[in-house]
């Protein structure tokens, strides 16, 4: 039985990564730090098949600690101050976390389980201010924001692990991907909870930033087979892994609220502390490597994804005891179960 090793496990992709290794007959060890009120609740349905351990991206001598009691065959490092926009109000804690914290952890590897396989959650953000459209791994970093210069960091520093230790790292250059577990900040599950809370009477309208940014928005439980698949290769190498379709948050809002037959016109509005410091406009993923190195391909649709994400909202509102204020529910929440 191979042993993984998460860190982030209590977010949107280390639980979906979990319950996907898990299903691969793994022993998931899953880092979390301490917090006054424990975040487990992506992982409350699998908390008696993981094994939780306590450390932090900012301790070095407990990610030591750990590698050395649980000798992982697996290192997936998801864990990372991951709000762009958070970022420029925490530059050093951005930068502690999600760069320097890569450097520690890489650091550990190499001291105590250099055999291990290594995985770098790496981002689209990193191409930023885009030099070409689709980008694909070559494709020149030009970072907008605190975050994007710390995920350039942990690339590179993840690319010089391999090339100067030898070590098996990987990154995974993921473009943006979402689920019903996505942190209610971004701006899709923004949408998303606030047509459920408009349709039930609880919120009036939705204050966002720039609707005209586009992203490559996929499915994150497809992107964590992706993860997997990295670390069964011959070879370490970087792969992005994207949809290969371009959508603005103007396209989210309209699929959003027409799934309960509003316009989100009538709700919608922009609130420029929603703007951000440097922006990035165009987001394009080229997941062509993955595709022919990996035999991996996105399953969901940005409608399904907007779907998913709506009803999932919606189911929660409902079993709440919440009556419909305004528009209606789908098809598929009109059954009582
Ligand atoms: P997320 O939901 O924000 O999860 C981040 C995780 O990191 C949480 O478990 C968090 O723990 C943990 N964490 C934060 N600071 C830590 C520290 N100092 N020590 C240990 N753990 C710490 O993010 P996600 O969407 O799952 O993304 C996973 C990774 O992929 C991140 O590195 C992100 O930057 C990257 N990424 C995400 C996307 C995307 O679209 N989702 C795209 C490209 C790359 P708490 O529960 O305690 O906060
Ligand atoms: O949902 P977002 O906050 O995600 P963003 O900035 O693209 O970052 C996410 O994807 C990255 C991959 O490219 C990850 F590395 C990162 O960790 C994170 O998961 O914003 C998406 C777009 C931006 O252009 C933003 O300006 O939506 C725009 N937006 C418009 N109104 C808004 C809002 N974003 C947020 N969060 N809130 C708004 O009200």
């Amino acid at each position: 039985m191979k042993t993984a090793f998460i860190t982030g496990i209590t977010g949107q992709d280390g639980s979906y990564l979990a319950e996907h290794l898990l299903t691969q007959g793994y022993r998931v060890v899953g880092m979390m730090r301490r917090t006054a009120t424990p975040s487990t609740e992506r992982i409350e349905g699998i908390l008696d098949q993981v094994e939780i351990a306590h450390g932090d991206l900012l301790d070095q001598s407990s990610l030591m600690r750990l590698l050395e009691e649980y000798q992982p065959d697996e290192i997936y490092n998801l864990a990372a101050q991951s709000f762009v926009h958070a970022s420029f109000h925490e530059p050093i804690h951005t930068a502690e976390v999600t760069a320097v914290g890569v450097s520690r952890l890489l650091e550990a590897m190499r001291l105590v389980v250099p055999g291990a396989r290594y995985y770098q959650a790496s981002s689209s953000e990193m191409f930023g201010k885009v030099s070409e459209t689709p980008q694909k791994e070559s494709t020149p970093f030009h970072p907008r924001s605190p975050y994007g210069v710390s995920k350039v960091y942990a690339h590179w520093a993840t690319v010089n692990y391999r090339e100067s230790y030898d070590l098996f790292c990987c990154s995974g250059i993921l473009f943006n991907h979402e689920s019903p577990r996505r942190g209610i900040e971004f701006v899709t599950r923004k949408i998303t909870a606030g047509v459920a809370a408009i349709v039930f009477g609880k919120q009036e309208g939705i204050p966002l930033g720039n609707l005209d940014a586009r992203r490559d928005w996929g499915f994150a439980g497809d992107y964590v087979e992706a993860m997997h698949l990295m670390l069964q290769q011959d070879e370490p190498k970087d792969f992005v892994v994207a949809t290969g379709e371009t959508h603005s948050v103007r396209d989210f809002c309209r699929i959003a609220f027409s799934r309960v037959g509003l316009d989100y016109e009538d709700f919608v509005s922009v609130d420029p502390k929603f703007y951000r410091p440097a922006e990035v406009d165009l987001l394009l993923g080229d997941p062509s490597l993955a595709r022919e190195n990996l035999g991996w391909t996105p399953r969901t649709s940005f409608e399904e994804l907007v779907h998913l994400m709506v009803d999932s909202d919606l189911a929660h509102h409902k079993d709440l005891g919440l009556q419909v204020q305004k528009g209606s529910l789908p098809e598929s929440l009109l059954t009582t179960t």
